[in-house]
């Protein structure tokens, strides 16, 4: 069922540490041209740490484990590249359709070929609001065996109410040198965070007990506060305005999160971009290091 790339092919003969990262991120999360060069700076930063960076994406109806550049460059660039989420795997496996993945379809096929870690940007949560919305990403990594690197969820999001919701489907979620659940674009979302973590070692040796205590079918959450965070009243000027504009144009759905993402890109004229390209980056380097501790 999985197409493996030749480099993660080789990585699994030779039992080298592989890092899955997500495709939603660079199809419907950043803007062309910039996200295909981040995707290759991302996979370039998990090979530099000495790991094997493995971009996972739908193509033509088939699973793909690691990318090839010219597969790369279709998941960047070509038109028709939906969203995806777990629940429609088996209709592009049927309909031979392109997708990206998100978190949750990511996370599900990365821990279906035996990959432990992988690196994302920020998770779905609870959206704002009465509509009911909260993303697949959530039961998704209730169910799936997979550490997972994030700047915690987007401060679009409701944030309280996501961090309930993981108590609820037991989902783990450290704070890498923190106390203080991260907000995305700013370094701390107003939540505490019980545990804290501060090595790699630490986040493996966690990973390693769960068997013994018997919950090894959920996710563990690795949050990783971005260094230079969105200056704050900007932020909050963007998130009153993108959550009205999105409200007034009825965005509804899996279309709410890249409506949003895309908003705060052009409207801060690109500073929320930078900070979305510096959390995906040293989340990919953290990753690295505890697939390698691992
Ligand atoms: N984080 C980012 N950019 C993104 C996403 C997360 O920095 O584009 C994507 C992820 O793929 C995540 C998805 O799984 O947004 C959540 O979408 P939704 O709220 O529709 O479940
Ligand atoms: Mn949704």
């Amino acid at each position: 069922m999985i197409k493996f790339s030749k480099e993660v092919a080789a990585a699994i003969a030779d039992k080298k540490s592989i890092v899955a990262l997500e495709s939603t991120i660079i199809s419907h999360g950043l803007p062309r041209p910039r996200n295909l060069s981040v995707a290759q700076e991302v996979e370039a930063i998990v090979r530099a740490t000495g790991a094997v960076p493995a971009t996972i994406a739908i193509l033509d109806g088939e699973i793909h484990v690691g990318l090839e550049a010219n597969e790369l460059d279709r998941i960047a660039n070509e038109d028709g590249v939906v969203k995806a989420s777990t629940r429609d795997l088996a209709i592009l496996a049927s309909t031979k359709k392109s997708a990206a993945t998100t978190v949750a379809a990511t996370a599900h096929i990365a821990a279906m070929a035996g990959i432990s870690v992988f690196a994302t940007g920020g998770l779905g949560g609870v959206h704002r609001g009465d509509g009911f919305d909260e993303s697949a990403d959530l039961r998704g990594l209730s169910v799936t065996p997979i550490i997972i690197v994030c700047a915690g969820v987007k401060s679009i999001l409701n944030v309280e109410a996501t961090l309930e919701r993981l108590e609820t489907l037991a989902v783990p979620v450290l704070g890498y040198k923190t106390n203080k659940f991260p907000g995305f674009y700013l370094t701390e979302s107003g939540f505490e965070i019980e545990h804290r973590v501060d090595s790699p070692a630490e986040i493996a040796a966690i990973w390693n007990e769960r068997a013994g205590v018997n919950t090894s079918d959920s996710a563990v959450i690795v949050t990783n506060p971005v260094k230079v965070e969105l200056d704050r009243a900007l932020h909050d000027t963007l998130l009153k305005n993108g959550l009205a504009e999105a409200s007034t144009q009825h965005i509804t759905g899996k279309a709410v999160t890249p409506f949003l993402l895309e908003y705060f890109h052009r409207v801060s004229e690109g500073k929320s971009l930078d900070v979305n390209v510096e959390i995906i980056k040293s989340n990919a380097k953290l990753a690295a290091d505890i697939a390698l501790a691992l």
